[in-house]
């Protein structure tokens, strides 16, 4: 099924190292989700916050540099872009900002798409949180948007995962908050109608909620996620390629790509270790026909369309 065939031994490695890592990490799903208004007030700490919990931005779980629009933009995700671990610390607020952009990116070699973003990158920002954190979440749909978006946080058990709080209109932002009262490794996406749509067209990213102590201590940790691009014409035609509403429906994409492109993590940014350290793959499904991350949340199994 892949047609790229560089990225053929890369899932090998990816697949491996999520069955050590992560598939014997069991988990449920959380249950905390309060919607907010937007602009967010000030607010009561939780009774497992301590009093000044209201500390800045954590690096990395925050907007990144927003391309220009009508330029041609690198949409895709560099492995190594994700937050440092959380360590020993205890519960805090994590912000996150997310901005969602449709922009022009290059699929392959003489190929462009128009990708559906979080902040400009396939996948969106890796989100970083610990358990018991209070997650603070704002979208906004950049002004030149043509749809609608929103954000469904599966590390969210509650209406839509924060689809509905977030749903925003092109130059809107809203927002909602959650606490992150489970450990595990979650997707999120875009779950504006029709959903699979907006996936496959790069609306998807991943959150880590650590559990108390953080996670084992490893030499290098990658950001890897698998997405499907249903384009009209076929495999390996040139220029700008529109996106096949028909193909999703019968689940025949016409790209298979890691991190948002062909070549994206074999040509462009691949990963590196050297001999005998020890590596952490995050690695997740952003694909329309299924975006399973770990079997941790009943929720991150999509029904066939
Ligand atoms: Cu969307």
């Amino acid at each position: 099924m892949f047609k790229d065939p560089t990225d053929r031994p890369l899932i090998a490695v990816a697949i491996g190292f999520l069955t050590i890592g992560l598939v014997s990490w069991a988990h449920a799903p959380s249950v905390t989700q309060a919607p907010l208004a937007v602009p967010v007030v000030a607010q009561s700490p939780g009774p497992d916050l301590p009093p000044n919990y209201s500390l800045p931005p954590l690096s990395g779980t925050t907007s990144t540099a927003i391309p220009k629009a009508g330029t041609l933009v690198d949409i895709v995700r560099d492995p190594t872009d994700l937050p440092a671990p959380v360590g020993a610390r205890g519960p805090r607020l994590v912000k996150v900002d997310l901005r969602t952009e449709e922009v022009t990116g290059k699929l392959a070699d003489g190929a462009t798409f128009r990708y559906w973003t979080f902040n400009g990158k396939v996948p969106g920002p890796f989100v970083r949180v610990r358990v018991g954190d209070l997650v603070q979440v704002h979208l906004t749909n950049d002004a030149g948007s043509a749809m609608m978006h929103n954000v469904d946080f599966h590390a969210v058990t509650g209406p839509g995962g924060g689809a509905k709080a977030t749903e925003s209109e092109a130059g809107n932002t809203r927002g909602f908050e959650f606490k992150a009262t489970h450990p595990g490794l979650f997707v999120y996406h875009c779950a504006v109608m029709p959903a699979a749509q907006h996936i496959a067209n790069g609306m998807y990213g991943m959150i880590l909620v650590e559990p108390a102590g953080g996670l084992p201590k490893v030499d290098r940790e990658f950001y890897v996620m698998q997405g499907e691009i249903y384009t009209e014409k076929a495999f390996g035609a040139q220029g700008l390629l529109a996106d096949s509403y028909q193909k999703l429906l019968n689940e025949t994409p016409e790209y298979y790509v890691f991190n948002g492109a062909v070549g994206a993590l074999s040509d462009q940014k691949p990963l590196h270790a050297k001999v005998g350290e020890t590596v952490r793959i995050y690695f997740g499904v952003g694909g329309a026909q299924q975006d399973i991350v770990v079997p941790c949340d009943r929720r991150s199994v999509r029904p066939r369309l």
